[in-house]
């Protein structure tokens, strides 16, 4: 049977139409296996959802900690792709359009062209949705990860206007890790893969960022 504690997202009100958004996801790899089904579950809910294959850009991060700042990152960098920026600006972001290069990822999409060969948005971002897993460890590192990380994404939302969805499991043991990624063992059987709820959420909040009132 299901751990009861293991909550889902219920229905949102409407039923929201992802086909025009273009989303980012940015991952850490610790904890890989955990981290692959997290990603696949909100991939799957994505495209559910009508977001395009090509509209999603997938990066990976080391650990945990790297996430703020990639997502930031990533986040200015596709607002830099999408202006007409002058020659000397693009020159000086080369750094940041980096990011977005998705020959690296672990669920690599194909890399939007100015040459006319592929139909991928070269819009900001509608949302990002920033994974990764913690598992407490017997020092006080996890409690400080977890909180930089958390203020980091929330603050980093706040300031840039673009939603951010917190798609990062704080687990006490393996064993919780594992039912929240819907890859659970023993009795409690396989739990909820909490990515799906995350890719539900992105579109929500990209939706209603384009629409407030
Ligand atoms: C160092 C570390 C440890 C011990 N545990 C985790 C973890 O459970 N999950 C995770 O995403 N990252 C972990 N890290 C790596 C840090 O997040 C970070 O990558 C390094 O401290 C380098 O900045």
């Amino acid at each position: 049977m299901s751990d009861p504690t293991i909550k889902g997202l219920p229905p949102p009100p409407v039923k929201y139409d992802g086909s025009d958004f273009r989303i980012a996801i940015v991952h850490a790899r610790w904890n890989d296996a955990i981290i692959k089904a997290l990603v696949q579950g909100t991939i799957n809910k994505l495209k559910e959802q009508g977001v395009k294959q090509e509209n999603i850009v997938v990066k990976s991060v080391p650990g945990s900690f790297e996430l703020p700042f990639a997502t930031k990152q990533l986040i200015e960098a596709g607002k830099v792709q999408s202006s007409n920026a002058a020659p000397s600006m693009i020159a000086s972001t080369t750094n940041l359009l980096s990011l977005i290069d998705n020959s690296s990822s672990s669920q690599s999409t194909p890399k939007p062209s100015s040459s006319g060969g592929s139909s991928a948005s070269t819009a900001p971002f509608d949302a990002v949705v920033s994974i990764g897993c913690l598992i407490k460890g017997s020092t006080m590192h996890f409690e400080y990860i977890c909180d930089a990380v958390s203020h980091g994404l929330m603050k980093i939302q706040l300031d840039t206007g673009t939603p951010v969805i917190f798609g990062v499991l704080t687990a006490l043991t393996d064993d919780q890790a594992l039912e929240r990624a819907g890859l659970g063992r023993g009795e409690k059987g396989k739990g909820h893969n909490h990515g799906e709820d995350w890719g539900l959420a992105a579109v929500e909040l990209a939706a209603q960022n384009r629409d407030w009132v």
